[in-house]
């Protein structure tokens, strides 16, 4: 159980969203019944809560693991999928459901060489159940996104040597994370609703308070002073909570980089390190990481850096990784090398809609999808938490996008029909707004979100760039509107229409 939680159980991975408005908000029990220990759990916390939830609501019997899609095939004369999986299971259903992840499909890079290496090796999106022993190994970690900047510290005392290969620096600010005091938790309880009501209106589903001011309002001390609060704020509120204009205003965000420049500066005591660190992209290009004492790692003597820009990778061999300033040999290699984001996952189920036609044929330009959550020719198939449904809080969104769907597949029994498919206007209108409205989001093509991250894969954006309360505000629109959004149909008049 756990999805994401389940596989991604490296040493310190845990939320860098709080965790009181990152787990299931659709039961006031649940969240009374659940007390979070910290303002970001940590993976084994998150773990328990998810099996908590499955108990909760009795849901282990509903569930197959093990049970590895291979094929999904939409029959328009039965107006049925019939579901393959590599364990033998054959499902005939009225709906497919495809909860499968943005962050699922772990990506290793094709460095030659990779499979020959005879120490241990890892994938932090693929880490093994059992107990992984760091001490006094000779350790590399290639990846410095969220999951290695996470891991990075939490093995470094173990180990007898931590090279880390760094392709990509990234602005890294502290998590600021500490445990959640009972007066806390009693405020929590109490307000609930005025939660939830937070997070419904905010833009990316966070419970920070955004500023009102832009960064040029205040003086230069004023903002350095400001620079010095959001360091120390938790989490996203870097981005959330910053001033308006820090995400579109060149000047305002160099400025804010230069401040945590500063900041590596003064942690990191050997200079060359620091500088190594420090991005030469804008804060927010790529997904910012939150961490807590990444970079006082780097005053450990056992710990080094690999500037992979400089000196690329040849290959692994039996016994290390060579680049071309040479071998370095290790006992163990971690691969926190990311993920095939948004469709990585959608794209090797074998999944075929009408007439056939593979969702990856569909696709083979970038996904397109209406709300995030379902595409034309592939009727009855929902895809919540799927590429174009967030930017923020994920699992907010994907709480929109199950009610939503909810509530449609009742509408769709209730009125006699049984099968409902985006209708194309009203898909060409969504995937309009997500590419002209991408532009507005701070996030840029050197970042996962575009898919630059795997070979090959078109470049497109793969995110809701539109936020929160406008994607509220179109689905309530599509329920005002009885559907009209959307084609539904009725078995016996296809029958009648085809004769
Ligand atoms: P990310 O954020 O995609 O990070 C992957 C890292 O791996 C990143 O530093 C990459 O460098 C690096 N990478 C990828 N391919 C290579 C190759 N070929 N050689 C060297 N280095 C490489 O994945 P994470 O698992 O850290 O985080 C994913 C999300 O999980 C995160 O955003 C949160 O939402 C939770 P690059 O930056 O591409 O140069």
């Amino acid at each position: 159980m756990g999805g994401t939680w389940y596989w991604n159980r490296y040493p310190e991975a845990r939320f860098d969203s709080e965790s009181y408005t990152y787990g299931y908000l659709f039961s006031k029990e649940l969240f009374d019944d659940w007390e979070w220990q910290e303002h970001f759990a940590g993976q084994p916390e998150i773990e328990r809560y998810l099996n908590h939830v499955v108990d909760r609501f009795d849901l282990r019997r509903h569930i197959q693991t093990g049970a590895r899609v291979t094929s999904a095939v939409w029959d328009e004369s039965s107006a049925t999928w019939t579901t393959r999986a590599a364990d033998g299971t054959e499902v005939r259903s009225q709906y497919l459901i495809a909860a499968t992840g943005v962050l699922s499909l772990p990506f290793f890079p094709n460095v030659p060489g990779r499979e020959t290496f005879k120490g241990e090796s890892y994938h932090t999106g693929l880490w093994p159940s059992t107990p992984v022993d760091f001490t006094g190994k000779r350790v590399a970690v290639i990846g410095t996104g969220s999951s290695g900047v996470q891991l990075i510290p939490a093995i470094a005392d173990d180990v007898a040597s931590l090279t880390v290969y760094q392709r990509t620096p990234n602005w890294c600010t502290p998590l600021n994370n500490r445990p959640i005091t009972p007066e806390e938790q009693a405020d929590l309880r109490a307000n609930f609703e005025s939660i939830r009501h937070t997070l419904n209106t905010s833009q990316g589903g966070f419970l920070h308070t955004p500023h009102d001011r832009t960064a040029f309002d205040d003086s230069k001390e004023q903002r350095w002073a400001f620079f010095e609060k959001m360091w120390n704020s938790p989490g996203f509120s870097k981005l959330s909570s910053n001033y308006t204009d820090m995400m579109t205003n060149v000047a305002a965000n160099e400025e804010w980089c230069e401040f945590m420049a500063e900041k590596i500066r003064g942690i990191v005591k050997d200079p060359e390190t620091a500088e190594k660190l420090i991005p030469d992209h804008r804060y927010a290009q790529k997904r910012p990481p939150f961490v807590t004492g990444y970079y006082e790692t780097f005053n450990n003597p056992k710990v080094s850096i690999v500037e992979l820009k400089k000196t690329p990778i040849v290959q692994v061999t039996e016994t290390g990784i060579e680049t071309t300033a040479g071998l370095q040999e290790f006992d163990m290699i971690v691969w926190a090398t990311g993920f095939d984001f948004g469709t990585g996952t959608l794209l090797r189920m074998g999944i075929r809609g009408k007439g056939g036609l593979p969702l990856r044929e569909y696709w083979a330009d970038g996904p397109i999808t209406y709300l995030g959550l379902q595409c034309r020719n592939f009727p009855n198939f929902f895809f919540p938490g799927g590429p174009h449904g967030a930017a923020g809080n994920n699992p907010r969104y994907g709480g929109d996008q199950v009610e939503f769907i909810t509530n449609a597949i009742v509408y769709v029994r209730d009125h006699g029909h049984d099968t409902i498919e985006v209708r194309e206007a009203a898909e060409a209108e969504w995937n309009d707004m997500v590419n002209t409205t991408a532009a507005m989001s701070p996030f840029s093509e050197i970042s996962y979100f575009y898919g630059t991250n795997i070979p090959g894969k078109p470049v497109r954006f793969l995110l809701n760039p539109a936020g929160r309360p406008k994607l509220l505000e179109m689905m309530a629109e599509v329920v005002a509107n009885d559907y009209r959004a959307m084609e539904l149909s009725r078995s016996s008049e296809r029958a009648t229409s085809t004769a």
